[in-house]
């Protein structure tokens, strides 16, 4: 049984750091309105990739998701996305800045807008990854190099047969004497 919890947690313990992904409620529990403020909000908190944001606001409201310019300009008009309803949910996929606002008259202006930076956890694995590539590129050049060492190997190959061979037989002689 304590076998059976210990595998449990070990799995466990490995794929929580993959799976971990956090939904942040925008405004926490004030929602997404028109006397919020999401600049010392979004401060507070860490974004990352596979992280969700949830809006939650009433039928005046709606979330836009903008460029950084008309974010800035409160130009709601040329919004990349659009969502009504009352609760929407936006997947964070992909590290850097996403803006949003109220599409709704004046309530950009009156603070109702919302700019995150998602970073991205895994960020250190690929620059490793890369890191890893030089040393296994030039790996295939040492071979190439010590081939003439070729018949020194099988020659090595051979008395490590002798040498495993010996090892099995001795104690086998040992054991019939
Ligand atoms: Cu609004």
């Amino acid at each position: 049984m304590s076998m059976v919890a210990y595998f449990l947690i070990s799995i466990l313990a490995i794929a929580t750091p993959a799976t971990y992904a956090v939904q942040h409620i925008v405004g926490d529990s004030s929602g997404w309105t028109n006397s919020g403020d999401y600049t010392t909000w979004a401060a507070s908190k860490t974004f990352n990739v596979g992280d969700t944001l949830l809006f939650n606001y009433g039928s005046s409201h709606g979330v836009d998701s903008l460029s950084k310019a008309d974010y800035d300009n409160c130009a709601t008009g040329n919004a990349i996305n659009s969502y009504t309803g009352g609760a929407t949910t936006i997947k964070l996929t992909k590290p850097g800045p996403m803006f949003f606002a109220c599409p709704s008259f004046g309530h950009c202006s009156l603070g109702m807008k919302l700019a995150i930076n998602v970073v991205s956890q895994t960020t250190t694995t690929p620059s490793s990854d890369n890191n890893q590539s030089p040393p296994s590129s030039t790996t295939p050049s040492t071979p190439a190099t010590s081939s003439p060492d070729g018949e020194g190997g099988s020659t090595g190959g051979t008395s490590m047969v002798v040498v495993g061979l010996s090892m099995i037989l001795a104690p086998m002689i040992v054991f019939m004497c």
